[in-house]
């Protein structure tokens, strides 16, 4: 699905701001037809954001069911006779939306976006009322998965199986936007580096609506033409092209156009591939230093903000990481965006976490996961459909460089091959061109592991010397070492996408104890020694990026403090350890020089 984006025949208008807002814990709002007035009782709430810390009331900021959202648009009079569309860019986790009093779309899938042609409901140059409900419930048909309990007193809780706080709301910009009525409905690029040749291919296929013409013309930094092609589908060849790299982020433009419509897609010539045990960007090894993240802040909550998305790019350019993970959810577009243009290497992960019913503190000791009674055929058609709208709205970014399909799921469980198996095709039918992974959980290591040869990568979240040997970090060292050895006999790329430990800003001891920054400095350090001693692991994700909100529970303070910033952005001690340990480290490694690709 396109982003919008303004062009010479698209206009666009972001409708953020203040909508008016209303909580429906009792879901008198469908049977009353909200959307057909103006909504009574409403207060004002702002958009895009989480709407959970804006209130100060705890029944609402922990509230389980729908809310509404309403606002008046104005549609440009010039908009007349075009085609005009309504857009949310995330409603966390289902939605419907209204146009007027007509339904127009209904979603599920709180992290991609959706869409409907409201050219028969907006009048230009007149108001168009715009109404969505939101619901956050999470059972055994969602993804992420939860359940629902009513209290004795008669109140709906959420249940969840992940840590993070189940923020909800419109988190996301939501959009009006123009178009000709001929346009172009989608774009798909692929595009190959070849190192000995210095040749880049770029193959396309458009989806478009009404009569053509039909071409594309991709064109370098500086706007020259370089290659072009008329026709709905083809390949462009760049003799000479600049790859895409972090090194070097070099984006061409594809200028599509059918008929009056034009449509401008950033494109990065690059190859990304799992040789062996080596990850291979444009034929060369690299070797992964980054974090697993979270679209977190006070206030906005999930909400997407740039400024926050600034400071965080920031942030991962002055500690010298070059990758991250978009756990546990697709991110924002907008931050896909930005690490194209930023050289930022991205797994993109779908919002599949908690799908291991047992684990830890959040599960029931014991309990089974996959089957038909837990998570069955519903939840995996979720899933599907979730991998589905993740790759066809990111396929495009060069930054992408592997789809994560969930974060540890129960693979220690038989039954999870017979789940995981069609994901996992169905996402190689989707996109051939990156290699697929999923975290793995410490409850599932190499000998009792059952889906791992079905990925191109191996990803281990650990935590020896946090949740394994608390407080030891000789064991520590020790049994790491010796899991990844064994991870390392099955001859894939190794990326540690989590490993870590809880530090609260301002609390120091010596000699380190848990719960400390000195202590959360000494675990990164010794972990990263053992990294560094296995040639087999490609990279590491220190879990997490910054301090993050939770649900609560004994053991989360004021959230998870993985953090090795604070959750204003501040660097703990472990961020000057890894900003000196990452940049004494090459971005490939020399001496295993990668084949061509
Ligand atoms: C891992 C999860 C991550 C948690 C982390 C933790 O993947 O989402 O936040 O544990 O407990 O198991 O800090």
């Amino acid at each position: 699905m396109l982003a919008p984006r303004d062009s010479r025949s698209r206009e666009c208008r972001r409708l953020d701001g203040l909508w008016r807002f209303r909580f429906d814990p009792g879901g008198a709002g469908t049977a009353g037809r909200w959307w057909q007035a103006p909504l009574r009782d409403a207060r004002e709430m702002a958009v895009p954001a989480s709407y959970n810390d804006l209130v100060t009331d705890a029944a609402e900021r922990e509230h389980v069911g729908d809310v509404w959202y309403q606002r008046e648009a104005w549609v440009p009079a010039a908009w007349d006779g075009r085609r005009i569309v309504l857009r949310c860019d995330a409603a966390t986790h289902q939605a419907t939306l209204w146009a007027g009093d007509a339904e127009v779309a209904s979603h599920a899938g709180g992290y991609t976006p959706f869409e409907a042609d409201v050219t028969d409901h907006a009048r230009a140059g007149e108001p168009l009322r715009v109404t969505v409900r939101v619901g956050n419930e999470l059972t055994m048909a969602t993804i992420p998965p939860g359940e629902i309990s009513v209290t004795a007193d008669g109140r709906r809780k959420q249940r969840y199986f992940h840590d993070f706080f189940n923020y909800a709301g419109l988190h996301r910009p939501v959009w009006l936007y123009s178009t000709p009525r001929d346009y172009v409905a989608d774009i798909s690029v692929a595009a190959g580096y070849d190192p000995r040749t210095g040749t880049g291919r770029v193959t396309y296929g458009l989806d478009v609506a009404g009569a053509g013409p039909t071409s594309v013309a991709l064109r370098d930094a500086a706007g020259a033409v370089v290659a072009g092609a008329a026709g709905p589908s083809g390949q462009l060849t760049v003799a000479d092209a600049r790859p895409w790299c972090p090194e070097d982020p070099y984006l061409y433009r594809l200028d599509v156009r059918h008929g009056g419509d034009e449509y401008p897609l950033p494109v990065g010539i690059r190859t990304v591939h799992a040789e062996a045990a080596r990850l291979l960007l444009n034929g060369q090894a690299v070797r992964l230093r980054g974090f697993g993240m979270h679209e977190d802040s006070a206030l906005h909550g999930r909400g997407h903000d740039d400024s926050r998305m600034v400071r965080d790019f920031a942030l991962l350019k002055w500690i010298g990481a070059n990758s991250f993970r978009t756990s546990h959810y697709p991110y924002a577009e907008e931050v896909l965006d930005y690490a194209d243009r930023q050289g930022l290497l991205v797994i993109d992960e779908a919002p599949a976490v908690g799908l291991h019913l047992s684990l830890g503190d959040m599960g029931d000791p014991g309990a089974r996961t996959f089957g038909p009674e837990k998570i069955g055929g519903p939840a995996a058609a979720a899933h599907l459909a979730a991998l589905r709208e993740l790759i066809l709205r990111d396929r495009n970014h060069p930054s992408v460089i592997a789809w994560s399909l969930a974060n540890e799921p129960d693979t220690a469980e038989p039954a999870s091959r017979g789940y995981f198996a069609p994901l996992v095709t169905a996402v190689r039918e989707l996109d051939a061109t990156r290699p697929v992974c999923f975290a793995n959980a410490a409850t599932a290591p190499p000998g009792a592991d059952c889906v791992t040869d079905l990925f191109d990568l191996i990803c281990v979240n650990r935590y020896y010397g946090w949740y394994a040997g608390p407080g030891d970090l000789a064991t520590a060292a020790r049994d790491l070492a010796a899991e990844l050895r064994a991870w390392a006999q099955r001859g894939k790329p190794i990326l540690v996408t989590e490993f870590g430990a809880d530090a609260l800003p301002g609390l120091h001891a010596l000699p380190p104890t848990m719960w400390s920054e000195d202590y959360q400095t000494e675990l990164l350090e010794t972990s990263l020694r053992v990294f560094r001693r296995i040639p087999e692991v490609i990279g590491e994700h220190v879990w997490n990026f910054a301090d993050f909100a939770t649900a609560q529970a004994v053991h989360r303070p004021g959230g998870n403090h993985k953090g090795v910033f604070t959750r204003d952005r501040q660097p703990k001690a472990a961020a000057w350890l890894l900003r000196r340990m990452w940049q004494d480290q090459p971005a490939a490694p020399s001496d295993r020089p990668g084949t061509t690709a």
